[in-house]
């Protein structure tokens, strides 16, 4: 995103110079440039008495240990190692409350942490101070704990946005030089997701995002009534319909754009969250509720699978009530792929789950690192054959 700039995962600033701060929090100048591989290879055999291209011992005890510089925003905020190297997703995790966002995020992680992408060469690094947050407030007590999460606490004062999660993927195949990418998620409260005002008042993190995660309770369509958790049957397709349109006039403000313009460079994947109360009912299409076998060679078949489900779903949805809401998704937000998921795989029972046992989770984010040219998009494409008139 060299055009745009960094992006501050603390303070959602944008900023195009970094500044670098040493272990005591003072302001330096900023380290030396990375040395080559030549010089590395080099400079061993070279004799320390001749001066070489590395910064002097003097250089380096006047800004402190080299090792423990870190870069910082323009407001002071101390930026992940090497942050700066690569390209940021932000992905802001978007639905009401009580849809599984804090759950999905939750059981996503920590699958990504646990390997889940290891067939794929894809490793997964957190943040220190993220990790030490998410251990705390999510994973032991949903994965460890197997209680059920509490409710995002609210934002209480404008201009605040929820502590960000931060990542770094790198993926690595063999003969092909090594990617890595920051992936942002912000996990809002979802009350403060839905009326305009607490979006731009609260939703900093969505006037940067770059990917949108929308997460949707199968409770609040008519007729899957049955699935919904207490109180939210009576919340109908009206509020989410309100949110999506809030969002979609949001993003585009944010980049300048009219109402109805494209939205070139978002990308977005919509969860039917808690499929596993969906699964015993006759008309729910149970196979798209799957873990596909990953592999390099499986990944563009795993996205054609992808689309063929996005529309068995929407088509299920509309069945029961949701031609207006998917009406409203599919024309705002730039080619949604739509998932079936279970972040635990059961109903909590007085709080507790018996056992977590995730599905279809990680298909989602796979969208996301294609999207964002992290992993090939092939198979993901909507058919041209759709697109353009029929060849004579
Ligand atoms: N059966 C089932 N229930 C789920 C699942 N995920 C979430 N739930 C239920 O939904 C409740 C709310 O989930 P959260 O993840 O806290 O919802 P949220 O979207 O973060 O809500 P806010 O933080 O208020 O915006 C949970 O406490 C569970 O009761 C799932 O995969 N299956
Ligand atoms: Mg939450
Ligand atoms: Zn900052």
């Amino acid at each position: 995103m060299p055009n745009k700039g960094f992006v501050c995962p603390r303070c959602l600033e944008r900023f195009f110079i970094a500044s670098w701060q040493n272990s005591a929090g003072q302001r330096v100048a900023p380290p030396a440039p990375r040395r080559s591989a030549w010089q590395r290879f080099t400079e061993p055999r070279r004799d320390p008495s001749l001066p070489g291209p590395a910064p002097s011992t003097e250089f380096r005890a006047a800004m402190g240990d080299a090792r423990r510089l870190s870069a910082v925003c323009p407001r002071g905020h101390r930026l992940p190692p090497d942050y700066l190297e690569r390209p940021t997703v932000v992905v802001g995790v978007v639905g009401l409350t009580g849809a599984s966002k804090s759950t999905y995020l939750t059981v996503l992680l920590d699958r990504l942490y646990a390997g889940a992408l290891a067939p794929l060469d894809i490793s997964v690094e957190m943040d220190e101070e993220s990790a030490d947050r998410f251990e705390i407030n999510y994973r032991q007590p949903l994965l460890v704990d197997r209680r059920q999460l509490p409710l995002t606490p609210l934002l209480l004062e404008e201009g605040q946005s929820p502590e960000p999660l931060t990542l770094v993927f790198r993926r690595s195949s063999r003969g092909t030089p090594e990617k890595s990418m920051n992936v942002v998620f912000f996990d809002a409260s979802g009350e403060q997701l839905y009326r305009k005002e607490d979006l731009g008042r609260f939703g900093k993190f969505l006037y940067v995002a770059s990917s949108v995660i929308v997460v949707l309770s199968p409770g609040m369509f008519p007729g899957l009534a049955s699935a919904a958790d207490p109180g939210e049957a009576s919340i109908g397709l009206a509020r989410p319909t309100q949110m999506l349109v809030n969002l979609a006039d949001l993003l585009r403000s944010a980049r300048g754009l009219k109402k109805d313009a494209y939205l070139a460079d978002v990308s977005a994947s919509v969860i039917l969250s808690k499929a596993d109360k969906l699964c015993s009912r006759p008309d729910f299409p149970a196979e798209v509720l799957r873990d596909a076998e990953l592999s390099p060679a499986l990944l563009a078949p795993l996205f054609e699978e992808v689309r063929v489900n996005s529309g068995r779903l929407v088509d299920f949805l509309e069945l029961n009530g949701g031609s207006n809401l998917l009406t409203t998704l599919l024309g705002r937000l730039p080619d949604p792929t739509v998932h079936a998921v279970s972040a635990t795989g059961s109903e909590p029972e007085g709080g507790r789950y018996p056992a977590i046992t995730p599905r279809g989770v990680l298909d989602p984010l796979l969208v996301v690192l294609a999207r964002h040219g992290f992993l090939p998009r092939e198979g993901l494409e909507l058919e041209q054959a759709l697109v353009e008139w029929p060849q004579p």
